[in-house]
């Protein structure tokens, strides 16, 4: 019996699988079958900052890189960003980071630019991460 089941769960499982091939392909063109790169990516690297005027600057420099999305996390220290690789490439997002005044896992912030940012904005730059701060001025999630 034992046996049995295993049999009977394995062709339900086949035609489960079958199933879900026809699915995909049912709807494609047919000479479209092969797997296309997503227009978008996808990218999360750590970008050291304090506060919500820091992630006001580190959104805006992606954005001025030209990622289609940038959401900076405080509290984990991480960028996430979403970009079409024909326009441009987490290299050069993190360099604009950088230059923005902000260390991230590509590019260390010029001396000139961190030194620029608002003092409640100058960060730990020794790297560890989750450093979270409050400049009693912000509001995060206005402006959008
Ligand atoms: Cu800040």
């Amino acid at each position: 019996m034992q046996a049995f089941k295993f049999v009977f769960t394995a062709l339900l499982l086949g035609l489960f699988l079958v199933n879900t091939a026809n699915a995909q392909t049912a709807g494609m063109v047919k000479k479209t079958a092969v797997t296309v790169a997503p227009a978008v990516q996808s990218a999360t690297f750590q970008v050291l900052g304090n506060c919500g005027m820091c992630k006001k600057t580190i959104e805006k420099a992606a954005a001025s890189a030209g990622t289609t999305s940038a959401i900076w996390d405080a509290e984990k220290d991480l960028l996430t960003e979403t970009f079409d690789p024909a326009k441009t490439a987490v290299d050069a997002v993190q360099k604009a980071v950088a230059l923005s005044g902000y260390d991230n896992a590509g590019y260390k912030a010029p001396d000139e630019a961190y030194n620029n940012l608002h003092g409640c904005c100058q960060y730990d730059r020794s790297g560890a991460p989750g450093s979270a701060k409050s400049c009693g001025m912000e509001n995060e999630g206005a402006g959008h």
